[in-house]
């Protein structure tokens, strides 16, 4: 076998395995330019997408809008303040998908931690709303899937009271707006005897072409102390 023929076979296998399975990467979340034709990260036209859930429309949501390339502790000015930027295990190697606005040291946003190798999900709040974070995979054709993965409660603190863990739902979307409930559960982390790790999973889903597989880790009564590493996001074909 020359050595040209087993390049071409071995990129066949590759590219033949990455027709059969999909899988949330950290090159994914820190990718600014997404892998759309528009060039632009978290997008309409990208294969992941991160969003956060509106205040005034739960269960709707929108893309977090901004891309930060680190969080230092102090923050970065007019991008991340408050909390977050000293929370995160490693603000300075971490980057990704975060909303913006002036008023508000903001802590929703989806991120990958490129020291620790880990994409980390943060819940928000807004006044009295605990809002969601949510993660999508683009349906590429019309065709059954099935999901699964994982998620953990890394910030665990069932000292404090208020901190309930998180609750995750798989669905069906398109852009931001919900159209099936395929699974969901919880809680998980912040004691009570709950584990700290949590798997998620639904079989032959039938999805059309253009439609979102959205996981969305949800803050349940209070967002604090809900950060949230997604240990695996995978969808394979049914067929
Ligand atoms: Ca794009
Ligand atoms: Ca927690």
């Amino acid at each position: 076998m020359t050595r040209r023929f087993a390049l071409s076979v071995f990129a066949m296998f590759v590219l033949a395995m990455s027709l059969m399975a999909n899988e949330l990467t950290l090159e994914h979340v820190t990718n600014a330019k997404g892998d759309g034709p528009d060039g632009k990260g978290n997008t309409a036209d990208d294969t992941w997408q991160f969003w956060f859930e509106l205040a005034h429309k739960p269960k709707h949501f929108e893309r977090l809008a901004t891309y930060s390339t680190s969080i230092p502790k102090a923050g970065i000015p007019k991008k991340v303040r408050g909390p977050i930027a000293s929370m995160l295990p490693n603000p300075a190697d971490t980057e990704g998908w975060i909303f913006h606005r002036d008023w508000d040291g903001r802590f929703e946003g989806v991120w990958g931690d490129r020291k620790a190798k880990q994409i980390i999900a943060y819940p928000y709040v807004e006044k009295t709303f605990h809002g969601a974070v949510a993660i999508t995979w683009k349906v590429p054709k019309d065709a059954k899937y099935d999901i699964s993965g994982g998620l953990t409660d890394i910030q665990v603190q069932p000292e404090f009271k208020q901190h309930d863990g998180i609750d995750w739902l798989l669905e069906i979307a398109e852009q931001g707006k919900p159209l099936k409930q395929l699974a969901n559960g919880g809680p998980i982390g912040d004691g009570n005897g709950r584990p700290d790790s949590g798997k998620f999973s639904a079989k032959n889903v039938q999805a059309s072409k253009g439609q979102l597989i959205r996981l969305v880790i949800h803050p349940r009564k209070w967002w604090g102390s809900d950060m949230t590493r997604i240990d695996s996001f995978r969808i394979e074909s049914a067929e």
